[in-house]
């Protein structure tokens, strides 16, 4: 596979982790969300990854009504390639978690590699006076959760993307997840280029290292073969493991949905801030970021005309 010229940008808003109480500054509203999207595609994310929040509580919700009101604003507003969730929230069930995308038809949505523990429960102690009754709860709850994808699941994830011709972002949370990859490789059911979005630090999954990254992206040299790449960290770990990643010829995932924090102790006031600083350290670094169009030459999506909504 040709070296890629341009660096993928991707802003992972709102996801289904962070809760409005933590940040003053977190989009937890579908109106925020959108706002935090454009702003960020405007300040060089040529990607931005969506999740759908209820508008009476900013819960994470499977409806796709909120999920089809908040991508179709950000397409009027701009021509960001939107990266759909099929994660949504560890307590979704598989059905509810890929319903949006199915209806939706995105160019890009994320296919979750393998099932892992997917704990936040210490951010509970972070929440002095919630805004919302259901937050302490909901953190503390992960502590008994699995984020189950089974392979049945893949499967049938795999096969309804290849029919709506949606090109999956393989979230990949720890290295076995890497050979489940090549699992379905083999099975016919990943068309290429095989995108690999490496996302690190969670609880439960593989540390945020440099080694690991290393190891994560041999051990899918060699069972994956020809691939794009992308790094995602969580916490204070978000800069050091994106800027290594783009030092290494990856690409880069920020966003509120990993981060709340644009450096240690300093709250992001958007998305768009943490994409100013990545831009900056890419830049400096030599590298030159790719816009929307360039992003979907990369990763041979379908294009937005081909969306549905
Ligand atoms: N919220 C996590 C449980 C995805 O978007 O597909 C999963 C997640 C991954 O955010
Ligand atoms: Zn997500």
């Amino acid at each position: 596979m040709a070296k890629q010229s341009k660096i993928i940008i991707t802003a992972a808003i709102t996801g289904a982790t962070h809760t409005p109480s933590l940040s003053p500054y977190f989009p937890s509203t579908p109106e925020q969300i959108i706002k935090d999207a454009v702003e960020a595609h405007k300040a060089g994310a040529a990607v931005v990854h969506i999740h759908a929040r209820d508008p009476k509580d900013c819960s994470p919700t499977p409806d796709i009504n909120i999920m089809r009101k908040i991508v179709t604003s950000i397409k009027e507003q701009c021509n960001a390639v939107v990266c759909i969730t099929t994660g949504g929230a560890v307590w979704m069930s598989s059905e509810q978690r890929l319903a949006p995308a199915v209806e939706l038809k995105p160019e890009l949505a994320s296919c979750n590699a393998g099932s892992v523990n997917f704990v936040f429960a210490d951010l509970a102690a972070k929440i002095k006076n919630p805004k919302f009754d259901w937050e302490i709860p909901y953190l503390q709850h992960t502590n008994e959760l699995v984020f189950t994808n089974t392979f049945t699941g893949l499967e049938y994830y795999l096969k309804t993307m290849n029919e709506h011709g949606m090109r999956p972002e393989f979230e990949v949370y720890d290295v076995g997840m890497v050979n489940n990859i090549a699992y379905f490789k083999e099975k016919g059911l990943v068309k290429g280029p095989v995108y690999l979005q490496f996302v690190m630090g969670i609880l439960g999954g593989i540390p945020a290292t440099v080694d690991n990254l290393a190891y994560l992206v041999k051990t899918a040299r060699e069972q994956i073969g020809d691939f794009v790449w992308s790094c995602a960290a969580a916490g204070k770990a978000q800069f050091p493991m994106v800027t290594t990643a783009l030092a290494m010829g990856g690409n880069a995932r920020v966003g509120l949905e990993d981060n709340l924090y644009l450096k240690p102790g300093v709250l992001a006031k958007s998305s768009a801030e943490q994409v100013i600083q990545i831009k900056e350290i890419a830049e400096r670094l030599g590298l030159e970021i790719a816009n929307a169009d360039e992003a979907r030459e990369i990763l041979d999506l379908k294009g937005i005309e081909q969306v549905n909504y």
